[in-house]
């Protein structure tokens, strides 16, 4: 069975839904520290800051793979700062030990670009460079990324990674990240309101579609052990674009779609990530391939979200 921690949080409640597609609702038990009305399946309330709570459920459902989507975002985590390295590294280091103790076949720990610093290139971030991360978030990925390394090479635990770029999906809402004005602009420009985003338009970052997101995990979980050559975590990308490109792109569709360029603090927190990232390793180890573009995102969200808000207002 699989258990999923952070199942209502912007990707693992895609995640959650995509897996019980897969090996059946039964199969997976999905777990939050808040409960949400509209989930189908097996839920249970669980704070993985509790070493017991979480290797109860391991037993008692004979858990045979994690998927550890819990995590305190870069932009809410430079509010709470301690707060967010304690619960960030506490609950991974929780979801190794009691994997290693109980059997647990595979483990799944989402990274993120937000590991990188100023120091790394910009354009094309190579896999193996220097990390010197300027959020508690990307402190917590990189030195989450090092415990994933050392439970392999010490317990030979099957620990797995991804650094996600941005994610962007219409399914959920983002929970307190620096990519999230891109989800937000579709939500506006289908609405057909301005957006006023909290970057610049020349921010260039790294982003990814949620469909292809979710298929890089599941593509990475079930490779064969011995692909596998990186236990840190794997760069993956698909696209790179900046708040103007993706106005243009939205204009395509919607014309008269306008955004206002107010930067805050998460400018800051923009400028110290790559533009673009290098993720030849994933390609070459276990054959990543993105399918989704800007435009092809684009004309995905824009369906979807029309779709979505045409049955809200009927
Ligand atoms: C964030 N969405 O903004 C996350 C992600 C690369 C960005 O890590 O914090």
């Amino acid at each position: 069975k699989i258990l999923i921690t952070g199942a209502n949080g912007q990707l693992g409640s895609v995640l959650t839904t995509k897996l019980q597609g897969i090996y059946g609702t039964d199969a997976v038990i999905a777990t939050d520290i808040k409960f949400s009305a509209s989930f189908k399946g097996n839920f249970e309330f669980l704070d993985a800051t509790d070493f017991n709570s979480i290797e109860g459920i391991i037993k008692e459902h004979n858990i045979t793979q994690i998927y550890h989507m819990a995590a305190i975002l870069s932009a809410n985590g430079e509010q709470q700062p301690l707060r967010t390295w304690d619960i960030n590294n506490k609950t991974f280091l929780n979801v190794l030990e009691a994997a290693r103790l109980n059997g647990v076949d595979r483990v799944f720990f989402p990274s993120s670009i937000a590991v990188y610093g100023e120091n790394a290139p910009k354009d094309e971030t190579p896999q193996d460079f220097f990390l010197v991360p300027t959020t508690v978030y990307g402190m917590s990925k990189a030195s989450g990324e090092h415990w994933a390394n050392y439970y392999f090479s010490r317990y030979g635990l099957d620990v797995r990674s991804l650094r996600y770029p941005g994610v962007i999906g219409h399914q959920t809402s983002p929970g307190g990240g620096t990519t999230d004005y891109a989800v937000d602009a579709y939500h506006y420009a289908v609405k057909g309101e301005d957006y006023t985003c909290f970057l610049n338009e020349t921010a260039s970052l790294p982003m990814i579609y949620m469909d292809d997101a979710i298929r890089a995990t599941i593509e990475l979980m079930e490779a064969q052990p011995e692909t596998i050559k990186t236990r840190t975590s794997y760069n993956i990308a698909s696209m790179s674009f900046n708040p103007a490109e993706l106005q243009q792109a939205i204009c395509e569709i919607f014309p008269n779609f306008k955004m206002i360029y107010k930067p805050d603090f998460r400018q800051n927190i923009a400028d110290s990530w790559p533009n673009s990232i290098d993720d030849s390793e994933a390609r070459k180890d276990w054959g990543w391939q993105p399918n989704y573009d800007l435009k092809a995102m684009t004309k995905d969200m824009i369906k979807h979200l029309n779709k979505k808000y045409k049955t809200e207002n009927a």
